[in-house]
């Protein structure tokens, strides 16, 4: 049993630690300044697109720098 919480407990720590080193670049994959959800989706972002959605504050489609970290936060 104490195994099996130690295993959540790490599991857990290495997918936000993955997600602190994803950056913005990176997951911009097309480099064109913005996040599209099909990007966050293919670099690994556990976001559902209700989640991204609400990250893209200006409701442009895509997820630009300071709308990305945020997100992340
Ligand atoms: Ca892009
Ligand atoms: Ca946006």
């Amino acid at each position: 049993m104490k195994k099996l919480i130690l295993a959540a407990a790490f599991g857990s720590f290495a997918i936000s630690s993955a997600l602190a080193e994803t950056s913005f670049q990176t997951v911009d994959a097309d480099a064109n300044g913005g996040v599209s959800y099909v990007e966050a989706v293919n670099a690994g972002m556990p976001w559902s697109e209700e989640q991204f959605n609400s990250a893209d504050q200006n409701a442009d489609g895509v997820l630009d720098e300071t709308e990305f970290k945020a997100a992340l936060l």
